[in-house]
């Protein structure tokens, strides 16, 4: 039988195009008029590496892209979950509105398999009550699974086949039905465990990843004060076979890790002292970022802030998603005397999203004296030599050459 995706970003549509791949048939749902046209039509709206082909193999074994939802037997939810930045909580709206869709046109005994992150709790707070309104019996009439997601951005089509995966279900039968499901793309284990796991272990994933990185932060904090080499101190101390501490950076941004763990300390604000704290010192990063341009201009007397020019809008290394991003962050905190002017350029995103934003690298470099790498795209490791005569602040610890400021 037909599976049924719904929602088709980031994580949505390469999921139906390794389901369609592998034999199954596969309709891809989205309420953006304009995404599916586009799918339609063969063309792709975000890049990734193999999307393209994985796309066309999908599109000759069949996959349909449309805006409404198909009646059928098992479905995969996998629309955004925002938070709301204010109340540190997260919006299951359009998971609830997804699921309704559902809920009024499928087959009795339907799987409902809901791929995108919800925080702890979620499926026993709102999802289960919006179908027992319905009059189903959860068990009987609708399967409700959690199938978190664990792909990378820039590395998603590998991870999606070797990434082990974990099943939530209430029945083992389900979950391990589903498991078979996954298996016909994923070549690595797939944990079957009940949903209340499965929603925790995966923000437990994310937080664990925000600490490390909360703890590499502070150790560049700490080593700026005395002049140490930060990358040096971690390199030999992951020498360890018990270390693996992983690096600093101007700030965590994405839609997952700097999100993630806010779930945790909104639902147990008295038993997260020490995930908040790390939230905390990654999202002070931005800041300290701003103190080095600080230093560095007074250093060289630079007055002018319009001299600095931030290379990198994207949350990280060869993609074009911005969003949290350290670079938008840093804008934020800079007050509007001291926003005013500074140039920011990205070789990924290519349309203008913030002021003084070039399109051209060139001429970006040509119009600055100080350089901040905020982002270590492969573009600019491979500019070096463009980049030598300019001052240049060095977040990522890329550069090749040595007369470098660093975090
Ligand atoms: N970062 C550092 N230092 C590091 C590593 C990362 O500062 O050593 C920063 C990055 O620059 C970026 C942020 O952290 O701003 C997050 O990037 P990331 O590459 O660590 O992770 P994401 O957000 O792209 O993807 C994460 C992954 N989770 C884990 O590795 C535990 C991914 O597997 C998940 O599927 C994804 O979140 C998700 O959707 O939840």
């Amino acid at each position: 039988s037909v599976i049924n995706v719904i929602g088709l970003g980031y994580i949505g549509l390469p999921t139906a195009l390794m389901f369609a791949k592998h034999g199954i048939s596969v309709v891809g749902t989205d309420y953006n008029t304009n995404l599916i046209n586009s799918l339609s039509e063969g063309r792709l709206t975000f890049e990734e590496e193999g999307l393209e082909e994985l796309f066309e193999h999908a599109r000759t074994n069949g996959i349909k892209f449309t805006t409404e939802y198909q009646k059928t037997h098992t479905y995969v939810l996998a629309v955004p979950t925002p938070y709301n930045k204010n109340s540190k909580k997260l919006d299951p709206k359009y998971v609830i509105s997804a699921l309704n869709s559902v809920l009024n046109i499928c087959e009795k005994g339907s799987i409902i398999i809901i791929e995108s992150t919800i925080s702890p709790g979620t499926i026993d707070k709102h999802i289960r009550l919006e179908i027992e309104k319905k009059d189903f019996i959860i068990g009987t009439d609708i399967h409700l699974v959690h199938a978190p997601e664990r792909i990378i951005p820039g590395n998603m089509l590998y991870e999606l086949e070797h990434n082990s995966r974990t099943i939530g279900a209430d029945d083992i039968e389900i979950g391990e039905k589903v498991k078979g499901l996954y298996s016909k793309f994923c070549k690595s284990d797939i944990v079957v465990t009940d949903i209340r796991s499965a929603e925790m272990s995966k923000v437990v994933e994310n937080t664990y990843r925000d600490i490390n990185i909360a703890f590499a932060n502070e150790l560049a904090k700490i080593c700026r004060t005395d002049n140490m080499d930060v990358y040096e101190i971690i390199r030999i101390a992951n020498m360890h076979p018990r270390v693996n501490i992983l690096q600093p950076g101007p700030g965590v941004g994405g839609h997952c890790i700097s999100v993630d763990p806010w779930f945790l300390v909104g639902d147990y604000p008295d038993l997260t002292n020490l995930i908040l704290t790390a939230r905390k010192i990654n999202d002070s990063m931005p800041r300290h970022v701003l103190g080095r341009i600080r230093d560095i201009m007074r250093e060289h007397n630079i007055k002018d802030i319009s001299k600095v020019g931030l290379y990198g809008l994207a949350y990280k290394e060869n993609v074009g998603d911005t969003r949290e991003s350290p670079t938008l962050q840093l804008l934020e905190r800079m007050d509007e005397h001291l926003a005013f002017g500074v140039k920011v350029f990205d070789p990924f995103v290519k349309k203008r999203i913030v002021d003084h934003q070039f399109l051209n690298f060139e001429g970006f470099l040509n119009e600055i004296e100080i350089l901040v790498i905020m982002v270590g795209h492969d573009q600019i490791k491979s500019n070096m030599e463009l980049i030598k005569n300019k001052l240049v602040l060095d977040t990522k610890n890329i550069c090749s050459f040595e007369d470098v400021y660093k975090l």
